[in-house]
């Protein structure tokens, strides 16, 4: 018989094996709780273990039990046995790491940091079917950033006034319409009728101005409605979706990914709820890992904030995107995307920032410009040719009407 208590859970002289998920939790223990009870019940509780001893016969029970290695400060590092987990499948892991745990009195908070994803994990995952590569296998962006617009006001818009949104976008230069997290198959723009006008409306831009574009789609609904809706999108000749991943889950992101494999399309991932569960930094999960679990799940874009330029809050935009680029035992990059409240007056200071493997997406800073969508895609594709070009962009401004247009209306800030 083997005995099972918290305890057990707890070596700090423990080296963990490169075969183990290490993840980093920021901790608050409880009133009158140390930090190594905190973090031996962190262990236990989100691998094998529970709040009574438990005496087992070893000839019936495998070792699964997780190891707090580590306490620096508030920082719980916790290495888990692979066997813990089921292969390839997303949801399971995340009932360990990231699930009662989150609920438990033994702690007053606690945060889900960083993970640490050995091979015999991440080879059970497909990764992204493409990454930046979208932007020369898909798109003509070259060395630029891509360009993305949602039509504004984001729902509400019939599905003629999107289509013609989407064609002026791309005309001016923007490389992919996108729909908006909360536009999916409402009476006022159907998502059948939507795809077929838009994309009519892109394979004209294409006409016109001899780039390939294309169209991130909605396909966001009850998982096997979705598996439907992004056949209708291969049918329809589309080279991309688009999926609410944190509000759909990643089994459902999973079986997109599936889906994808079998049509060639790229997946476009907006995280809309994505800040409950990353905007305290004492609690939840942190947009790092969220990021991490979306690129073993296989998308290809995803939304990792602006580098504190546009309007919403964001945490290490920076940092996560190295990680989405880095190696992860060859699984490939994801494209990281720029969206909320930017403008033709921040690109520079966002290139600054970010590089320029990224997406760039404007909604407002395009459909708010003075003279209209036409002239606000211009103004946006401007601001970009002018930062690669080493110009600043006043002085660029002096020959690109619609760009000084833009910075006339919003200088070089972001308003809240
Ligand atoms: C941006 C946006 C995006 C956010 C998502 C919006 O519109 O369409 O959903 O950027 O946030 O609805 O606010 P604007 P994040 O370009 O008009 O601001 O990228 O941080 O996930
Ligand atoms: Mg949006």
């Amino acid at each position: 018989m083997t005995g099972i208590e918290y305890d057990d859970f707890l070596d700090l002289g423990y080296e963990p094996a490169g075969t183990e998920l290490v993840c980093e939790f920021t901790i608050e223990p409880a009133a009158g709780m140390s930090m190594e009870a905190a973090a031996s019940r962190v262990a236990s509780e989100s691998s094998n273990g529970t709040w009574a001893a438990l005496h087992v016969d070893e000839d019936e029970l495998t070792e699964l039990g997780a190891v707090a290695c580590g306490i620096d400060g508030r920082t719980v590092t916790v290495a888990y046995p692979t066997a813990l987990f089921e292969a390839g499948s997303m949801p399971q892991i995340l009932s360990c790491i990231a699930g009662n745990i989150l609920g438990m009195k033994a702690v007053d908070s606690i945060r889900l940091e960083d993970c640490d994803w050995p091979e015999s994990i991440t080879s059970g995952f497909p990764g992204p079917q493409f990454g930046p590569s979208v932007a020369r296998e898909k798109l003509d962006a070259g060395e630029r950033p891509v360009l993305a617009t949602v039509p504004k006001p984001k729902v509400g818009l019939s599905t003629d006034a999107h289509a013609r949104i989407g064609e002026e976008a791309w005309r001016g230069g923007v490389d992919l319409l996108k729909d908006d997290e909360n536009l999916t198959d409402q009476a006022f723009n159907p998502f059948a009728d939507r795809l077929a006008e838009s994309l009519a409306a892109r394979d004209r831009a294409q006409e016109e101005t001899g780039e390939r574009k294309d169209y991130l789609v909605n396909v966001t609904a009850e998982t096997t409605e979705m598996l439907e809706r992004v056949d209708l999108v291969a049918e329809h000749g589309g080279g991309f979706v688009m999926v609410d991943v944190i509000t759909c889950g990643w089994a459902a992101v999973q079986s997109v990914r599936e889906r994808c494999e079998d049509h060639g399309l790229a997946i476009h991932a907006h995280r809309a709820m994505h800040a409950a569960f990353d905007r305290l930094d004492h609690h939840g999960v942190s947009m790092r890992v969220i990021a991490q679990i979306a690129r073993l799940c296989g998308v290809d874009h995803i939304h990792t904030g602006t580098a504190g330029l546009g309007k919403l809050a964001n945490e290490d935009t920076p940092g996560i995107n190295e990680w989405l680029t880095s190696d992860c035992h060859g699984l490939r990059p994801v494209l990281p995307v720029a969206s909320g409240g930017l403008h033709p007056g921040v690109v520079d200071q966002l290139i600054d920032a970010l590089g320029t493997d990224i997406i760039v997406q404007a909604g407002g800073g395009i459909h708010g410009h003075p003279d209209g969508t036409h002239a606000g895609a211009k103004a946006l594709r401007q601001s970009v040719e002018a930062s690669m070009a080493g110009t600043d962009l006043e002085t660029y401004a002096d020959d690109h009407a619609e760009l000084a247009t833009a910075l006339e209306k919003w200088g070089a800030e972001t308003p809240r």
